[in-house]
Formats: structure tokens, C-alpha cells, sequence
């Protein structure tokens, strides 16, 4: 099959080629290497095909679409933080880019979309597990357009052929995501500071949890997403079901590296929230997605991937 990855060269979207690739599919990427990295792709540039531009580009998508069978659309503006400093580009990029890559889609007669939604659209909600029938309640202009994306998606479905299909994804982690910036997903940012030897600062008690998924779970979600019979343009939740406390966090990276990890204690982020937990049982039901990796071994992985890296990877 043919498939098109957005955002490819990015820190999931680079796994999921990885695993198409494996599988035997043909792949093209759309990337404009905002936070994608050209590293991300460098072990197998030869087996792709790419396509260096913007999802905001309506004349780049279809270009990008053609000929494709299927599309995953992780291209976004990730960042929460970034997206209350940038209002309207998060909108034009993930909202906009999203109405773009449904209609080229639609266009080059693909079959099946599964754009990367986020646990974000649930807001702070207090019962736990999270369903997707809970109320979404979106708290920062990144959830909103997540939320707009997934309204997309659904009436997509009403186009002769294309079927869609959103997936929330909760708080993944692995090899290749960035820890560079303050707001990096606080595993790449413990285990940069393990290796480099500091202290971990943690934002509030740490007895605050989430429910962390590893990233080869994540990308075959997005495989029996691509496989399953019609969705209708239905919100999955990707996670694991359970979840883990900074606290525990810090103590299981300090068994890895062998050594007690220290502690900062800062005040907690305004808007954070307390825990997060997914409701899996859709997931289960509509795709068979059961998730394969323990927490531990997880990081053990991630750990050891980040250890690899050159030392600028290691600073921040
Ligand atoms: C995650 C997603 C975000 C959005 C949100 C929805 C990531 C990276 N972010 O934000 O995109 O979907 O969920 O709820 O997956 N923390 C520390 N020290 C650090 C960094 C973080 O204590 O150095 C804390 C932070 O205050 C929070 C927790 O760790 O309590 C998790 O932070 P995060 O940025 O990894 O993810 P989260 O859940 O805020």
C-alpha cells in the first residue's frame, strides 16, 4: 500500500515509517522539518520518498496525497505551551492543515485517514479512566484544534470512500523525542538529566501521574488503525490504561543508571493537571490494540537511546 506519513521526520511520525516500511508498504513523508529532524530519517532516506513543505499548502498536500492509498497525519504544532504563544498559527497548522490533508486525501481517492489526536481534548476531567464519551473540555488553543481536527475527521467520512479515524494519544514516549526545550515530555527531560549527572526538577509533588505509552505502541495503533474495516471517523484513546507517578518515575530511572537520582522540587505548572488515565476498551474493541510494552522496559529502551546519542543531545 501506499501511504503518505505527515510529519514523518518527526519523533512518532519517524517511527511509524519505520514500521510501514517493515511491513513492506511504500512511504512518503511531508515534512517541513519545523521540529522534524532530517537525523530522524537519515537510516532510511533511501527507502522514502520525500516531500520538504508544509501541511498549511493546500497545492504541496495534494501533491504529497497523489497516488496514495492511506494517509497518517501527525504533522502539528505539539506544543501546549507554544500554542498559547502562537495562537493562530497552532490553528492554521493543525486545524487548517488538517481540512488540507482530508481533502487531498479525498482528492487522490485515498481510503482511510488516521490523524494523531491528543488526551489534551479532555481537558482536567475528574473521573478516572478516561472514556471517549467524556465531555471534551479543551484547556489551551492545542487542544482546541486537536478537537476541531477530530470534528473534521468525522464529517469527512460523509465523502464517497474515505473513511477516518482520530486517535488520542496520551503521553508517549521513546527514542527521538526532543528533550531540548522546557516543555519536552518530562521522560526525555528526566533522562537527559540522569545521563548529564543533575538532578530531576519536578513541577509540583511528583505524586502527579499519566498514563505513558511507548512509542512502538503508539505506531501499532496507527497500523491496525490503517487496517481496520470502516471507522466512521470515530476518537480512539492510545494509551495503556494504567498510570505512573513522577515520583515512581525517578525511582525506576534511578535503578537503571544505578545511582539515587535527585529531586528539585519546583512549584507546580499553572494548568497542569493531577492524572491522567485512558480508557482503553475502545481501542480493544474497534482495533484489537492490546499495549505490548511494560512501562520499565520501556524506558530501559529510551534510556538506552539517549545514552547513544552525541553529546549535544545531552545538554540543555
Ligand atoms: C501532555 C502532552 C501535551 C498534551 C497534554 C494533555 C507531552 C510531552 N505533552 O502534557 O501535548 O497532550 O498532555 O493533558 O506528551 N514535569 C516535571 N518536570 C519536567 C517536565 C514536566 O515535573 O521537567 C511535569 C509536568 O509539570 C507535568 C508532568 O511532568 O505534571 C508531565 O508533563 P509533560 O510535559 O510530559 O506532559 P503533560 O501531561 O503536561
Amino acid at each position: 500500500m501506499n501511504v503518505l506519513v505527515t510529519g514523518g521526520a518527526g519523533f512518532i511520525g519517524s517511527h511509524l515509517v519505520d514500521a510501514l516500511l517493515a511491513r513492506g508498504d511504500a512511504v512518503r513523508v511531508l515534512d517541513n522539518f519545523s521540529t522534524g529532524t532530517r537525523t530522524n530519517l537519515a537510516h532510511c532516506a533511501a527507502q522514502i520518498e520525500l516531500v520538504e513543505g508544509d501541511v498549511r499548502d493546500l497545492a504541496t498536500v495534494e501533491r504529497a496525497a497523489q497516488g496514495c492509498h492511506a494517509v497518517l497525519h501527525e504533522a502539528a504544532i505539539v506544543s501546549v505551551a507554544e500554542s498559547f504563544m502562537r495562537p493562530e498559527e497552532t490553528r492554521d497548522v493543525n486545524a487548517g492543515g488538517a481540512a488540507n490533508v482530508l481533502h487531498a486525501a479525498r482528492e487522490a481517492g485515498a481510503r482511510r485517514v488516521v490523524i494523531a489526536s491528543s488526551c489534551a481534548v479532555y481537558g482536567d476531567a475528574r473521573a478516572l479512566p478516561l472514556g471517549e464519551s467524556a465531555p471534551p473540555a479543551p484547556l489551551s488553543p492545542y487542544a482546541e484544534t486537536k478537537l476541531a481536527a477530530e470534528d473534521q475527521c468525522r464529517a469527512a467520512c460523509a465523502a464517497k470512500g474515505l473513511d477516518t479515524v482520530a486517535l488520542r494519544y496520551f503521553n508517549v514516549f521513546g527514542p527521538r523525542q526532543d528533550p531540548s526545550s522546557e516543555y519536552s515530555g518530562v521522560i526525555a527531560r528526566f533522562m537527559q538529566a540522569a545521563i548529564a549527572g543533575r538532578g530531576c526538577t519536578v513541577y509540583g509533588d511528583g505524586r502527579q501521574s499519566r498514563d505513558f505509552v511507548f512509542v512502538s505502541d503508539v505506531v501499532r495503533a496507527n497500523l491496525l488503525a490503517l487496517d481496520a474495516a470502516a471507522l466512521g471517523g470515530v476518537a480512539i484513546n492510545v494509551g495503556t490504561g494504567t498510570r505512573t507517578s513522577l515520583l515512581h518515575i525517578i525511582h525506576r530511572l534511578g535503578n537503571l543508571v544505578g545511582k539515587e537520582i535527585a529531586a528539585a522540587f519546583a512549584a507546580a505548572r499553572v494548568g497542569d493537571i493531577r492524572h491522567s488515565q485512558a480508557d482503553i476498551a475502545r481501542a480493544r474493541k474497534l482495533l484489537g490494540y492490546e499495549p505490548a510494552v511494560a512501562f520499565g522496559d520501556g524506558l530501559a529502551v529510551t534510556l538506552e537511546w539517549y545514552r547513544q546519542q552525541p553529546k549535544a543531545r545531552g545538554r540543555g
